[in-house]
């Protein structure tokens, strides 16, 4: 890792549930209700970094690679849209407390190395829509995805011809076993 990177800490998405998040908004969305994210694309942010130089990510992957807690089941049962950031969401109707502590430890870290902190109150979420320019329907959630969730991962977002990429760094297992990692 020689150069500084824009990174993220987050949850990943069965790739079986991408997809079938995708199928959901197809169905339920208009075309012109906003940028659809890509489905290898679809994720939820723990804690939001910037850009990071080479020495600051060994830190923050030193420190990951020490959490130790069980994993945890994610209900995604809620969906909603914010005006001010002009995004439509998926998310869950009751935060699993396993996600506040991973998020929280994470967000800890990142202030202990110097990181970049997000002004905005964490509200965990997966975003759908960008850019959406008008108040779109949401459909009443009579969809619910159960996600049982055993990692969580660094990723680097880049943005290469004209296309947003991310990709996993690192990858950590969650467990209280203190023997792993
Ligand atoms: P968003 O999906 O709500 O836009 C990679 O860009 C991830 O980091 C996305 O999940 C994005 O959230 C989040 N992100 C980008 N900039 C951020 C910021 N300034 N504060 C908090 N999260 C941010």
């Amino acid at each position: 890792m020689s150069e500084s990177k824009r990174l993220f800490f987050a949850l990943e998405l069965p790739g079986e549930i991408q997809q079938q998040i995708v199928r959901w908004r197809a169905a339920h969305f208009p075309d012109d209700a906003g940028r659809p994210v890509a489905a290898a694309n679809l994720h939820l942010t723990l804690a939001f970094l910037g850009e990071i130089s080479a020495e600051k990510q060994r830190a923050l992957i030193a420190m990951a690679g020490c959490i130790r807690q069980p994993g945890f089941t994610l209900h995604l049962d809620d969906a909603g849209q914010w005006l001010r950031s002009r995004v439509v969401w998926l998310g869950s109707r009751q935060t699993p407390r396993g996600l506040l502590q991973l998020a929280n430890m994470l967000r800890a870290q990142a202030a202990r190395s110097g990181c970049y902190q997000s002004p905005q109150p964490f509200h965990p979420h997966i975003t759908l829509l960008r850019d959406t320019r008008h108040a779109v329907p949401i459909p009443s959630p009579g969809f619910r995805w159960t996600i049982p969730v055993e990692t969580f991962a660094l990723y680097e977002s880049q943005f290469i011809r004209g296309r947003t990429r991310y990709t996993a760094l690192s990858r950590w297992t969650l467990t209280d076993d203190k023997e792993q990692g």
